[in-house]
C-alpha cells in the first residue's frame, strides 16, 4: 500500500499525533509556517505565548507533570535563543521535553541567512539530543527517535530544527508506531540484596528524587515506607514525592534545611537514594556523603546507568526507573524487629516543628508565618504550588505540606521566572485544580508576560508576589560577603495589583497580616488570573534570621 503524499508539516504534525501530543506550546514564526497550518486541522491544543522563555517553561512544566515529553515551538534565531532557558531546566531537572525550532531553507545554509543558527552547535550540550531534519520522509524515524530520547534513561530535552523547505516539501512515507516508554528493571538478585542490607541496618533513611515518578509509584513507596517505618526525606524542590502528613516522613533536603535532617543523613548507615543524582543543592555543595566512596552504605536508584557511580560509588547499585523500583519493593519484607521506628517517630516529629509556621515572627507589618498558616488552612491538599527562584521560595517550600504527586512545578536548576509560565501550563492542561504561584518581585518580571497568556485563555491562576523591592537572594549573599556593601540588588517596583488589572486580570496590594484572607478570598472568587501583590519588610529576608542580623554576623566575622 502507497502512503499518502504529504507535506512535511502534515508528517510532522501527525507523528505528533499519533505519539499520544495532546496541547503544544508555542510563540509563532514565518518559518514554521507549514506546521502550523497543519495543527490547524489536528486534535491537539495549541496556547501561544508571549515570549519563547514561557513558552518552553510552560512545555517543561507539562513534561514534569505528566512525564510526557512537554511540546514547544520556536522560531529561528531569535526565537530558539529566547527558549533556551526552558532547554536547560528541561536538562538540569531531568524532563522530558521536544523543542521543535525554525530553521532557514536547506538550500542557504552557511551563509549566514537571516537568523540562521547552528543548533546542533548552539543547543548540543544544553539538551539531550540536537538535530535537523533534511529530508520530510525522514519525520516518522526522527521524531520517533525524539520522544524515545526524551523519556528514557535520565530524561531530558530534545531541539529539532525544521529547513523552511523540508516542511513545505511533499513525501510519500508511513507513519512510525507510538513510542514505546523504556523501563529498567531491577533485578531478583539486587532486590535480594536490599532485603540483606535493610535486614542489617540500624540507621537507615530513603532520599527521593528525580524523575519518572508516577502518582501509582509514589504509593507504592508510601507502602514500602509504612512496612518498614522507614524515614523518608524528599531532595531540593521533589517534594512532591512523598505526603509531608505521613508518619514517616522527615523533611526535604532544599536550601536552609533542617539540621536535624542532615544529621540524621550523616549518623545513617544504609541510604537509598531512589531516583535522583544526589547534585550540588541537596547534598549541601557536596558535603552531606563523601566523594567517591560515602560511609555509610548507599544504595543508588537510578534509570541511567551513567549517572550511576558518576560522584558517589554505591554499595549496591541498581538502574532501574522509581516506577519499576517502587513497584518491586511489594516483594521485600521488614525484619522482624526494627531498630529504628523511634527514630523515625522523632524525625517526623522534628519536621513538623520545622514546618510549623506559626513560630515564625519578622519585621514589618505582614507575617509570612501567619500567611503560611492560612493557606495551610483554607488550601485544597492537591493545590499545585509553582515557583521560580528567589528567598520568597522558602515560605512555600518550608512551610507548605506538600500531599500528593502532581502538586510541585519549582525548577532544581534553580532559573529564575518559571513560576507564572509554570502555573499557566499547569493551569491550561488540568483547569480543575487550584494553582498557586509564588513569585518575588524580581522572579515576577522575568516572565510576567505570561499573565496575559493566562487572561488570554482564561486561566485563574492565583500570584502570590512577595515584594521586597529587591533582589533579595543575592542581597543576603552580598551582606554575608561585602557586609553593607548594596550593589545592583535593589528594584523600584510597579504597582503589581494595576499590573493585573491593566492585563485584565484580579489585582489587590496586601500590606498587612490581617488583610491578607479577605484578599485572598476576593482574588480566588474573582474567577480572573490574579495578583496579590504582597509587601514584605526587606528585612524579612530568612525565616530565622533579618537582614540586618546577616550583615551584623558577616561585620563581626570581619573585625
Ligand atoms: C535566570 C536567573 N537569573 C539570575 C539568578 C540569580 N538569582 C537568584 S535569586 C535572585 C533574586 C530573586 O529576587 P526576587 O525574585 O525578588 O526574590 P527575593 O530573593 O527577593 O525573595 C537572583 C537574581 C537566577 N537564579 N536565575
Ligand atoms: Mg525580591
Amino acid at each position: 500500500m502507497t502512503a499518502p503524499s504529504r507535506t512535511g508539516g502534515q508528517i510532522l504534525v501527525d507523528q505528533l499525533t499519533l505519539h499520544g501530543v495532546d496541547h503544544i506550546f508555542c510563540v509563532p514564526g514565518e518559518s514554521y509556517l507549514a506546521a502550523l497550518d497543519a495543527l490547524h486541522d489536528a486534535d491537539i491544543s495549541v496556547t501561544v505565548c508571549r515570549q519563547e522563555g514561557g513558552a518552553a517553561m510552560m512545555a517543561e512544566a507539562y513534561g514534569k507533570l505528566t512525564g510526557r515529553p512537554g511540546i514547544c515551538f520556536v522560531t529561528r534565531g531569535p526565537g530558539a535563543t529566547n527558549a533556551s532557558p526552558g532547554i536547560h531546566i528541561a536538562k538540569q531537572d531531568s524532563t522530558p521535553m521536544i523543542l521543535f525550532v525554525g530553521q532557514i531553507e536547506r538550500g542557504m545554509r552557511e551563509r549566514e541567512a537571516f537568523q540562521e543558527l547552528d543548533y546542533r552547535a548552539a543547543f548540543g550540550p544544553l539538551a539531550k539530543w540536537a538535530t535537523e531534519v533534511d529530508d520530510p520522509a525522514r519525520f516518522p524515524e526522527i521524531v520517533s527517535r525524539a520522544f524515545h530520547v526524551a523519556t528514557s534513561g535520565r530524561p531530558g530535552p530534545v531541539v529539532i530544527a525544521l529547513p523552511e523547505d523540508v516542511l513545505t516539501e511533499m513525501a510519500e512515507v508511513a507513519d512510525a508506531p507510538r513510542y514505546q516508554v523504556i523501563e529498567a528493571h531491577p533485578s531478583p538478585a539486587q532486590m535480594a540484596e536490599l532485603q540483606q542490607l535493610l535486614q542489617d541496618a540500624k540507621k537507615p533513611v530513603a532520599l527521593l528524587g528525580g524523575s519518572r515518578w508516577s502518582e501509582a509509584a509514589v504509593q507504592d513507596f508510601v507502602r514500602f515506607a509504612e512496612r518498614f517505618e522507614l524515614p523518608v526525606a524528599c531532595t531540593f524542590r521533589r517534594q512532591m514525592l512523598f505526603p509531608a502528613d505521613h508518619a514517616s516522613y522527615v523533611g526535604d533536603l532544599g536550601l536552609g534545611v533542617n539540621p536535624k535532617l542532615l544529621a540524621r543523613i550523616k549518623e545513617a548507615d544504609l541510604i537509598l537514594l531512589v531516583g535522583g543524582r544526589l547534585s550540588e543543592i541537596p547534598s549541601q555543595s557536596y558535603t552531606l556523603l563523601d566523594i567517591p566512596s560515602p560511609r555509610q552504605k548507599l544504595v543508588h536508584i537510578h534509570p541511567d546507568p551513567s549517572e550511576l557511580g558518576r560522584v558517589y560509588s554505591p554499595h549496591l547499585a541498581i538502574n532501574a526507573s522509581p516506577v519499576a523500583f517502587a513497584a518491586a519493593l511489594e516483594d521485600v519484607n521488614p525484619p522482624a524487629s526494627l531498630p529504628w521506628s523511634e527514630s523515625t517517630k522523632t524525625g517526623h516529629a522534628d519536621y513538623l516543628a520545622w514546618s510549623n509556621p506559626a513560630a515564625i515572627r519578622h519585621a514589618g507589618h505582614l507575617q509570612m508565618g501567619e500567611v503560611m498558616a492560612h493557606l495551610r488552612e483554607v488550601m485544597p491538599s492537591d493545590t499545585i504550588y509553582c515557583n521560580g527562584a528567589g528567598n520568597f521560595a522558602t515560605w512555600v517550600h518550608r512551610f507548605w505540606p506538600f500531599r500528593h504527586y502532581g502538586t510541585q512545578l519549582a525548577p532544581t536548576s534553580g532559573s529564575m521566572g518559571y513560576g507564572v509560565p509554570a502555573g499557566v501550563g499547569a493551569k491550561r492542561i488540568n483547569p480543575d485544580s487550584t494553582v498557586v504561584v509564588f513569585a518575588g518581585d524580581g522572579d515576577f518580571l522575568m516572565n510576567g508576560q505570561e499573565f496575559a497568556t493566562a487572561v488570554q485563555y482564561d486561566l485563574p491562576i492565583l500570584v502570590i508576589l512577595l515584594d521586597n523591592g529587591m533582589y533579595g537572594t543575592i542581597r543576603m549573599h552580598q551582606e554575608r560577603e561585602y557586609p553593607g556593601r548594596v550593589s545592583a540588588t535593589m528594584l523600584k517596583n510597579p504597582d503589581f495589583a494595576a499590573y493585573a488589572k491593566a492585563f485584565g486580570g484580579y489585582g489587590e496590594r496586601v500590606e498587612n497580616t490581617e488583610d491578607f484572607p479577605a484578599a485572598l478570598q476576593r482574588a480566588l472568587t474573582s474567577g480572573k488570573p490574579a495578583i496579590l501583590h504582597c509587601m514584605l519588610d526587606p528585612e524579612a529576608i530568612t525565616p530565622a534570621m533579618s537582614l540586618s542580623a546577616i550583615r551584623e554576623k558577616a561585620l563581626e566575622g570581619k573585625k
